[in-house]
Formats: C-alpha cells, sequence, structure tokens
C-alpha cells in the first residue's frame, strides 16, 4: 500500500462517524425467548455507558441512537436524557419514535384502519419531534411494522394514501419547527407482517419520502432486504437520486438477523462502501457523501459490548478498503470492457490488508490499535456483569433458569 492510500484512508476514517442503537447493548431475545447477560445494559444510563466505553475504545462513535418509547420516561425532561449522555461522553443522535408496540397499533399505525390508532401514531410522531429538538438532534427515523397478514386483510390503497398523509404533516412539521432535521424513512420487505408491509422496499419509501418533502430521505438497513437483492445497487441508485439519507448496519444470512456486521458476507459490504467512494470520485467530490451511518443489531448471544466494537471495527476496515480501489484504473477497464480487470480492481482493494493503515489512524487519534483486544483484556465486561448482575438482584429482577 503506498502513501497516497493511507492518507485516502486515514481521511475517509476522519469522516466516518457510526452511530451506535442504545436498544445494540440491553437484553433482547427473539419471539422465542431471551437469554439474558449479566453484563447487558438496563439502565438509560448504562446504554450510554457502554456507547461511550465504545467510543472511547474506537473513536469513531459520537452519537447514540435512541427508541423513543425504550429510553425515555413519559413526562420526563428529554434534557435530562441528554444530560446523561454527555456525562458518558457521547451525544443523543436519531430518535426512532415507537409506533409498533402499543396495543393500539394491533392493525398497524399510519395505516391502521382505526382512526384513533393513526391519530395516535400522528401525536407519538409530534412529540418525539419535540424530543428531538430538546436534545439536539437532527435525525428521526421512522420504521413502521404496518401490514397485513392475510390477502384481503385491509385496503392496500387507502392504507398508502393515509400513511402518505402521515409522513407528509410529520415532515412539514420537523422542517418548520426544527430547523436542519431530517426523516429518515426506513423499509423492510416483512416480519412482523408476513403478507404485505406499507413500506415494503427502497422504492416505496423512496415515493413516500418524495411525497413527504425535500427533508426526507431513504434509509437502508442492510437486512431489509430479501434474498439476492443487490444492495449495493439499491445504495447507488438512491445516491445518484439524492434520496439516500442513511444506514442501518447489520449483516445476516436469511433475513432481519441482526448478527454483526461482516460476520456473514463482508464482501457485500465492501461493495455498498465501494459505491459510496465511487460515487464521490464520480462527481470530483472533496468529501465523501453525507450519509448516516448508524448500527441496528441485536444478536442475542455474544457480549453486547464486544459485538459492538467488532462491529465498528469490521465497517472501519471494510470502509478503508474501499477507498483505496483504484478508481482510474476501473474507470480504463471498464471503457474497454475488460470484465477481469474491473472486478480485480475491486478484489485488489478487498483483499489488500488495512490494518498498518488503521493502526496509524488509531495512534494519530490517541486509540489502542486493537480497540477488541483492549476490550477483551480489560476484564471490564466481566467487572461489569458482576456489577450489573448485584444490582438487579437488589431491585428484586430475577433472571434465573428454572433448572437451577
Ligand atoms: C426493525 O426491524 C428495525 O430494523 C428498526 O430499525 C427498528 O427501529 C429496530 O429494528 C428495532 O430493533
Ligand atoms: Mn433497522
Ligand atoms: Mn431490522
Amino acid at each position: 500500500m503506498n502513501n497516497k492510500d493511507i492518507r485516502q484512508i486515514r481521511s475517509a476514517l476522519d469522516q466516518f462517524a457510526i452511530e451506535l442503537p442504545s436498544w445494540g447493548f440491553a437484553d433482547t431475545g427473539t419471539r422465542f425467548g431471551k437469554f439474558f447477560q449479566d453484563a447487558a445494559a438496563s439502565t438509560v444510563e448504562e446504554k450510554f455507558h457502554d456507547a461511550g466505553l465504545v467510543h472511547q475504545l474506537t473513536g469513531a462513535c459520537p452519537t447514540v441512537a435512541v427508541h423513543v418509547l425504550w429510553d425515555f420516561e413519559p413526562g420526563e425532561d428529554p434534557k435530562k436524557v441528554a444530560r446523561l449522555a454527555k456525562k458518558h461522553g457521547v451525544k443523543v443522535g436519531s430518535i426512532n419514535p415507537n409506533v409498533f408496540q402499543d396495543q393500539a397499533y394491533k392493525l398497524g399505525s399510519f395505516c391502521s384502519p382505526d382512526k384513533a390508532a393513526r391519530d395516535a401514531a400522528i401525536k407519538h410522531s409530534y412529540d418525539s419531534i419535540d424530543i428531538g429538538k430538546a436534545v439536539g438532534s437532527k435525525l428521526m427515523t421512522m420504521w413502521l411494522a404496518d401490514g397485513t397478514n392475510y390477502p384481503g386483510q385491509d385496503s392496500i390503497y387507502r392504507r398508502k394514501r393515509d400513511l402518505q398523509g402521515a409522513l407528509k404533516k410529520i415532515h412539514d412539521r420537523m422542517a418548520k419547527q426544527w430547523r436542519g432535521s431530517t426523516l429518515l424513512i426506513e423499509y423492510k420487505p416483512f416480519e412482523p407482517a408476513f403478507y404485505h408491509t406499507d413500506i415494503a422496499d427502497w422504492g416505496m419509501a423512496a415515493a413516500f419520502a418524495r411525497h413527504a418533502g425535500t427533508k426526507a430521505k431513504v434509509l437502508v438497513d442492510t437486512g431489509h432486504h430479501l434474498p439476492g437483492a443487490n444492495i449495493e445497487h439499491i445504495v447507488a441508485f438512491l445516491l445518484d437520486e439524492g434520496m439516500l439519507g442513511g444506514f442501518h448496519f447489520n449483516d445476516r444470512k436469511y433475513a432481519d438477523d441482526d448478527l454483526t456486521l461482516g460476520s456473514i458476507d463482508p464482501y457485500a459490504m465492501f461493495r455498498i462502501f465501494d459505491q459510496i467512494a465511487q460515487y464521490a470520485f464520480e462527481r470530483d467530490l472533496k468529501k465523501l457523501p453525507d450519509v448516516a451511518y448508524m448500527v441496528d443489531q441485536s444478536h442475542n448471544l455474544k457480549p453486547k459490548l464486544e459485538a459492538m466494537v467488532q462491529t465498528v471495527m469490521e465497517a472501519q476496515s471494510l470502509f478503508a478498503k474501499a477507498q483505496i480501489v483504484d478508481r482510474k484504473a476501473l474507470a480504463k477497464a471498464q471503457a474497454a470492457g475488460d470484465i477481469v480487470a474491473a472486478e480485480r480492481c475491486l478484489k485488489q482493494a478487498y483483499e489488500a490488508d488495512v490494518t498498518p493503515a488503521l493502526a496509524k489512524w488509531r495512534k494519530a487519534n490517541g486509540l489502542p490499535v486493537d480497540p477488541l483486544e483492549e476490550l477483551r483484556s480489560s476484564g471490564i465486561v466481566k467487572k461489569l456483569g458482576k456489577e450489573r448482575a448485584a444490582a438487579r438482584r437488589a431491585r428484586g429482577e430475577v433472571q434465573a433458569s428454572s433448572y437451577a
């Protein structure tokens, strides 16, 4: 790797901030049950503590995405939560309204046939806007569980129109009352709805965003595609349309598995980053495009903190590799129709060892050269586990096995 490559990597890493999800530090499970971890965070403060630790180790994660229902008490001053974040060296990032958990949303939120449910979803979104403003965030990420389970269950047309109207109202309120904010619209093909989902793919999300207004963009969760989808093509298309707002990073083997990034198919993530770097190259941009990078993982067996550091390091490594694709050679090969040479340009970058460049960047920023090793050898996860288990016992919370 030459000096130019190293410079390129270091400048890209400077621009690569990765937001952590508060829910990624808490106990989660599947619909079949939860397996608890002693060190999992069970309070908002513990979530920020853990996020702060990941930021300390990696230097790449200054903000934390929050879920309104999970991280804010009703009636509580949101600034209190912002202060907790600050105490742990991070800031509140994207605000995620929760319009899927309440019993009112049994048949959907903005798309429900029940007007009371639709109104409740709008009211909750407006409250979320107030929270976003109060904590100094600039992003609101909207994911809906809306959909139907059986053919004929509801009118897809009526649902679309109601959703369109609701997103426009939310967008306009954000534009008017929350300066500089962006509404990110997330799609997902299925789950929890198994017949149709009201925002099933990137095209629908983009159409809803366009109907809503200029401050609405699409959020690509890497686990939210049907098998075989070419995600880098979707990303390139959205970028070119000025519609790519952000990412939720995770990996998957089957569907929305929420595994750590790059654990199954790191080359796929590299190809996404490659399209982002290619976009900047083709437009001769001085900086990489402004995209919100966020983690959305909640695998429930890996220790939470280790899983998060692992994902961040993997993202940085794949992002770095995407910066050293020889773009001029690639353009030449593409123009000549030399498919083999073109593919080799990608493979050469993907297979390059970027560890020394990452180490240089980390050293220059006063960070441990191997943040995951630093975390694992520090014994902190064990220590937190002991403290948190004791605190849970003191609160009377039991996580014991029934075989004990
Ligand atoms: C839904 O599957 C999702 O990807 C959304 O981003 C939610 O906010 C998150 O997961 C909740 O875990
Ligand atoms: Mn997501
Ligand atoms: Mn998901």
